[in-house]
């Protein structure tokens, strides 16, 4: 059993993206974000970084005490490696999938991240820093777009931990001024896997746990206002 703490964003996503294609049986604790609840000290004991997604895993292959997993990437290798399965068995394949997942986490997700800040939740427009990622979003897009553009039906040959990472962060295309008409492989990439039955049922569940997905002023203030004090306290 898996227990999955989660909320309903991008990040979150990832995870049960994995737990619905693999059908390993899992548990979901909500983490609102928005509430303040990532800096509970039951949440802070397995996701010292106060983010979800998190996991712990009740029965770990070397039969030892539960194993406690933060950080999506290294969460989505985990699962990979616990089953086997997402992940290209050969080296080449597996370093082609790793590759991807790590530009995934230091490139799309934090820059993706910081354009949702500035077009939609920064106090005042700034428009330098709305320009800057919304222009680094785009070429992320293209890096990927281009990647895809020898017939590839996925990331890393069959779908993959790196399918999963990237999916989740162009689903808000829209929000991030993109439009996925200037990226064909992306978009068919894209429309195939939003065709994936576990897709589907990864992004009900979410609709399930966060019937208000809007991010308010009290949101804003959590989330927004955080600084080493946030991490001392
Ligand atoms: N690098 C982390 C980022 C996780 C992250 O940013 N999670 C966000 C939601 S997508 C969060 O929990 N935010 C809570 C906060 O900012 O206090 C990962 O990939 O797991």
């Amino acid at each position: 059993m898996i227990d999955l703490y989660y909320w309903t964003t991008p990040n979150g996503h990832k995870i049960t993206l994995f737990l619905e294609e693999s059908g390993l049986p899992y548990r979901v604790h909500p983490v609102n974000i928005g509430r303040g609840e990532q800096f509970a000290p039951d949440f802070l004991r397995i996701a010292p970084n106060n983010r979800i997604p998190a996991i712990v895993d009740q029965a770990p292959a070397d039969g030892g005490a539960p194993l406690s997993v933060f950080e999506s990437g290294a969460i989505l290798l985990y699962l990979a490696d616990k089953t086997g399965r997402f992940i290209p068995q050969d080296l080449r394949g597996r370093n082609e999938a790793l590759q991807w997942l790590f530009w995934q986490m230091g490139g799309l997700g934090p820059m993706a991240g910081q354009n949702h800040h500035f077009t939609q939740y920064a106090p005042e427009p700034v428009p330098y820093a709305i320009d800057r990622y919304v222009k680094e979003t785009a070429r992320l897009y293209g890096v990927l777009d281009k990647h895809l553009a020898d017939g590839r039906d996925y990331i890393a040959g069959d779908y993959s931990i790196a399918d999963m990472t990237c999916y989740p962060w162009i689903v808000p295309h829209e929000r991030q001024r993109q439009d996925l008409a200037d990226f064909p492989h992306l978009r068919a990439w894209f429309e195939r896997i939003q065709a994936r039955p576990a897709t589907g049922r990864a992004y009900a569940l979410a609709q399930t746990i966060n019937t208000a997905p809007t991010v308010d002023e009290a949101a804003k203030k959590i989330l927004f206002g955080q600084d080493a004090g946030t991490v001392r306290r």
